[in-house]
């Protein structure tokens, strides 16, 4: 098929965010916008002729097109194989495992994960290297250095393949193959999950549901949890996945998956409920009238990995983002492993993955994970509860329980304003800053500021530096309260707020946590002047 070169010019707004380039539907749409990015990665990465390239996305509308485009522009560059999920479908991951499992040069997810989609939703795109996971920065930036002077881009002029069954085509010196998108991943969870034991505890009646939102994890959930583990069809919700989601938010926390939240609050709330995001890799986990906060997440998977097949080796250490709370550095110093903590978003997992250095990680943003791949994983995360929960035979709640009384709680929850003016979001944390100075020894009723900074990052493997990662009010007990920007959203600022405090007093384990965090929430307000800045009088979404 013929080769054909295009002309273009730049558009400016391509630098990738938290993760990958998020942008709304109608900017994708422009004419030669989704090719200039492909286009500028392509020139940016080096001896990739004759290798394999991985492609997939969360099915959300423009998934199909963008999979077309991004074939026959992977075609023209040179890519030897191009492997492409059914449908078009990969979860994110998925896409990880099998960049790892198959050797490839890398992947492309395309995903605006936790996003509402649809023609007046969002779209995204992520370039995953040869680890499996998210590029570093180093390399996003040079792709948006490039993106500022593209004047061309290639295709080859070939028909659109078809996606719908698996197969392969080859187009001039590429082979193309069409995967099934579930079937590697559902045997690493298997390799790592005892699920004859969590059958045998699904037999005594424990009773699980899952809320795929109409989004990636469908397919997934459909095999793993139905088949594999006769969990009923009626209990798998929302498992056909929808270009735009069924109009929902595909983001599993208590405002958007309300529907789940309900039930597992209600008088026939079955023992455990999951949901996962628009990509696969967002878990939320519920017990019987029992919601987990993903960071306690993290810290129980932590302090029970030991029981689960994949991890019985124990952990190398652990990492979690400097939002998340401080559970699980608790749960490494009495493992005596060493607990490291990175800026938002995954990319600053894969050094330390890679490395060795640790073998399980988290965020407070409904995201876990471990080395198994270099992405969160929404689906394992449940596996791995199940599998904690059939080893201990104990519920959620009671779990919940004696892990705080044994580690301490901390109490935690995000506040978050959507939807901000951006210039009053900068404010905002241009004002807070500047006050930091002042703000060193004093006092507000019985928590003491220690310390107050912009947070920075210095990777312990390559020794890049990552600064402005979040502006952190750090208290004498433990208690913090943290102002971030969202690098995730598409319309205007997302101002998150992240607040914690610690007890072990065994009187207070089981305070509700608005109650118990509404001392450090006034000091917040007092300190950044939050409804003035946002025009907001509450937070779009608290967890
Ligand atoms: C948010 C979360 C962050 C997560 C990122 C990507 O970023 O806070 O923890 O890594 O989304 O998640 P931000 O910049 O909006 O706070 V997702 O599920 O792309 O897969
Ligand atoms: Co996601």
């Amino acid at each position: 098929m013929d080769l054909k070169t295009i002309k273009t010019s730049p558009f400016n707004d391509q630098r990738a965010g938290t993760s990958g380039l998020r942008k709304r539907v109608s900017q994708f749409k422009q004419a030669h916008y989704l090719e200039n990015f492909v286009q500028s990665l392509f020139d940016v990465l080096e001896d990739f002729q004759g290798k394999t390239l991985i492609l997939g996305g969360d099915g959300r509308y423009y998934n199909d097109t963008a999979i077309q485009t991004i074939t026959r522009m992977a075609v023209a560059a040179g890519f030897g194989r191009v492997l492409i999920g059914r449908g078009g479908l990969l979860s994110t991951p998925a896409c990880s495992h099998l960049i790892r499992k198959t050797g490839s040069f890398g992947g492309l997810i395309l995903s605006a994960s936790h996003n509402p989609g649809g023609p007046d939703g969002d779209f995204g795109i992520k370039f995953n290297t040869a680890s499996g996971g998210p590029a570093q920065e180093n390399l996003t930036e040079q792709v948006f250095a490039r993106s500022l002077e593209i004047d061309q881009y290639k295709l080859v002029e070939s028909s659109d393949i078809e996606l719908s069954a698996t197969t392969t085509i080859n187009i001039n010196n590429t082979k193309i193959d069409i995967i099934d998108p579930v079937e590697d991943y559902a045997l690493l969870m298997q390799s790592l999950f005892d699920f004859e034991k969590i059958r045998v505890l699904l037999n005594s009646g424990f009773s699980v549901c899952f809320d795929a939102m109409h989004a990636i994890t469908g397919p997934y959930a459909k095999k793993i949890l139905g088949e594999c583990l006769n969990i009923s069809t009626e209990q798998l919700f929302n498992v056909t996945p929808l270009n735009d989601f069924g109009g929902g938010h595909p983001d599993p926390n208590l405002t958007y998956a309300h529907e789940l939240a309900e039930l597992m609050f209600s008088d026939n709330a079955p023992d455990f409920g999951a949901a996962s995001d628009g990509d696969g890799d967002r878990n939320m986990i519920l017990g019987k009238h029992c919601f987990v906060n993903p960071s306690d997440s993290l810290a129980v998977l932590a302090a029970n990995a030991h029981l689960v097949p994949g991890y019985r080796n124990g952990l190398k250490g652990v990492a979690r983002s400097m939002p998340t709370s401080t559970a699980v550095d608790r749960v490494a110093e009495q493992l005596g492993i060493q607990c490291y903590e990175t800026p938002t978003g995954w990319k600053f997992f894969g050094n330390l993955l890679d490395a060795g250095r640790i073998t399980l990680c988290g965020e407070e943003s409904f995201g876990t994970g471990s080395d198994h791949v270099r992405e969160k994983d929404g689906l394992w995360a449940v596996l791995f509860w199940l599998n904690i929960i059939a080893e201990r035979k104990l519920s959620v709640a009671e779990i919940l329980q004696q892990h705080w009384q044994k580690f301490g709680r901390n109490f935690y929850t995000r506040h978050d304003y959507e939807g901000v003016d951006s210039a009053a979001a900068q404010m905002l944390m241009k004002q807070l800053e500047q006050q930091f100075t002042g703000l060193n020894n004093k006092q507000f009723g019985h928590y003491t500021i220690k310390q107050c900074d912009n947070f920075s990052y210095r990777d312990p493997i390559d020794d890049s530096v990552s600064e402005h990662q979040g502006l952190r009010i750090l208290f004498e007990n433990g208690a913090r309260i943290i102002f971030r920007l969202s690098g995730t959203g598409t319309r205007g600022a997302t101002l998150r707020v992240y607040v914690e405090d610690i007890t072990t007093d065994p009187a207070r384990l089981e305070q509700d946590t608005q109650q118990a965090l509404l001392p450090l929430l006034q000091i917040a307000e007092q300190l950044a002047s939050i409804k003035l800045h946002t025009g907001q009088d509450k937070p779009t979404v608290i967890t």
